[in-house]
C-alpha cells in the first residue's frame, strides 16, 4: 500500500486528492491518511493541502522497502526485493536465501554492511546511509566457465546506471571496478555455487559509493564517491532501478551468444586503460604491456614489449596503471 501510494504521487508530480487515492486503492480516507503519515515519518516530504490533496515534494533520498519497490521499473529482476537496515554482507544474505530456494531475480539491498566482501578475501567498506550495497540471485543454465563474464556484464549495467541517473562520465577498470577521476567508485563481486558442469546459482554483488565524503586512510588515495565527483546528492532508489534495468538489458545481450560479443565494443569504449600501458600483477610475477581491451570471453588482451599478445584472465591477476591505481 505504501509503495503504491508513493508511486501514484511520484507519477502525478502534482496534487492527488485523498478521494482519488481512496477510490484507486479501494480503502478508506483514514487508511490513506495513515499511510501518508507513515511515509512522512520515513522521511518523505509530502504536502497536504485542504481541497487539493497530497503532493510529493522534489526527489529525496528515502531508502527503504517502499521507496525501492516504487522506484523499480524492471521486467523480472527485483520482483522479489528485500531491503534490510543492516546485514553482514548482501552477498552472504543472498547465498542464505538461495540455499533456502529463493527464486531467480531475488535482490537484497542493505543500508549498511558490517562485513562487506571484496574479491579474494578482501573486505569492502559499506557504511550506513552512504552507498548502494546490493546483491542479486541468478539461476542460469549455462556452464560454470561462462560465469566469470557476468562481472563484466554487471560493470556495463552500473556504468549505464550512473550515467543515466548522475550524468557522470565514469569508466570501467577491467574487470570489475567502475572508476571516476581515476579512483574507484564501485566494486563488483560475483560468486557462484556449482558442480563440475552445472551451476546451482550465481550471486552478483554491487557496491557503489554514493555519499561517502571521507574514506578510511588505507583507501583514501584510491576510492571516491558520487557526491565527491558530482557535488550532488543522489536518489539511491532511482540508481538501484537504473542499474537493475541495465543488468536486464546487457544480460539479455550476453545470453544471445553466451559470451561478450555483443558487449565488447561498448565495454572497450569505456575502458579506462584502453591502449595504455598497464602493469599486470600475477601470482608468478608482474609484467607491463599495452592494453588492447577485452576479447569476447572477457580476457584482457595485453601486448608485451616483444609484440607477443597475451590474453589475461581475471581471477588471479590485478591490473594497474604503470604510475598508480588506474
Ligand atoms: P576488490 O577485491 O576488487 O576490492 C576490494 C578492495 O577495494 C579493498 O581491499 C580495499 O582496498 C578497497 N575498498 C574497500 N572498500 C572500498 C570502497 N567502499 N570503495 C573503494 N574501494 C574500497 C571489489 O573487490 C568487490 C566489492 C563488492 C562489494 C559489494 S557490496 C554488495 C555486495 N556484498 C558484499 O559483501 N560485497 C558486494
Amino acid at each position: 500500500m505504501k509503495a503504491k501510494i508513493l508511486t501514484c504521487l511520484k507519477e502525478a508530480g502534482n496534487y492527488v486528492s485523498g478521494q482519488a487515492l481512496c477510490e484507486q486503492f479501494g480503502v478508506s480516507r483514514t487508511a490513506v491518511w495513515k499511510t501518508i503519515r507513515q511515509l512522512q515519518d520515513e522521511g518523505w516530504e509530502i504536502e497536504a493541502v485542504r481541497n487539493r490533496g497530497y503532493r510529493l515534494l522534489d526527489s529525496q533520498d528515502v531508502y527503504n522497502q517502499a521507496a525501492l519497490e516504487s522506484a523499480l521499473h524492471t521486467r523480472w529482476l527485483g520482483k522479489n526485493l528485500i531491503y534490510l537496515d543492516e546485514i553482514d554482507s548482501t552477498n552472504t544474505q543472498v547465498r542464505r536465501l538461495a540455499d533456502q530456494g529463493a527464486p531467480e531475480g531475488t535482490v537484497v539491498v542493505a543500508e549498511q554492511q558490517n562485513a562487506g566482501k571484496g574479491r579474494r578475501g578482501r573486505s569492502w567498506v559499506g557504511p550506513k546511509g552512504s552507498g548502494i550495497w546490493m546483491s542479486f540471485l541468478l539461476r542460469p543454465e549455462f556452464a560454470p566457465e561462462a560465469a566469470s563474464m557476468l562481472t563484466l556484464v554487471a560493470a556495463m549495467a552500473v556504468a549505464d546506471g550512473i550515467r543515466e541517473v548522475c550524468r557522470l562520465d565514469c569508466q570501467i577498470k577491467w574487470p570489475n571496478d567502475i572508476v571516476a577521476d581515476g579512483k574507484k567508485l564501485c566494486g563488483i563481486l560475483t560468486e557462484m555455487s556449482s558442480e563440475m558442469d552445472s551451476i546451482h546459482y550465481v550471486i552478483v554483488g554491487i557496491g557503489i559509493n554514493v555519499g561517502i565524503r571521507q574514506f578510511p586512510e588505507e583507501i583514501r588515495e584510491t576510492a571516491t564517491s558520487l557526491v565527491l565527483c558530482t557535488g550532488e546528492s543522489v536518489e539511491r532508489a532511482k540508481l538501484v532501478d537504473a542499474v537493475l534495468r541495465g543488468w536486464e538489458h546487457w544480460y539479455e545481450v550476453f545470453l544471445q551468444t553466451m559470451d561478450l560479443e555483443g558487449l565488447q565494443e561498448s565495454y572497450n569504449s569505456q575502458l579506462v586503460n584502453m591502449e595504455r600501458e598497464v602493469k599486470v600483477l600475477a601470482p608468478g610475477g608482474s609484467y607491463t604491456g599495452i592494453s588492447h581491451g577485452i576479447n569476447k570471453t572477457g580476457e584482457l588482451i595485453v601486448e608485451l614489449p616483444d609484440g607477443e599478445l597475451r590474453n589475461v584472465m581475471s581471477g588471479e591477476v590485478s591490473v594497474r596503471g604503470v604510475y598508480g591505481y588506474v
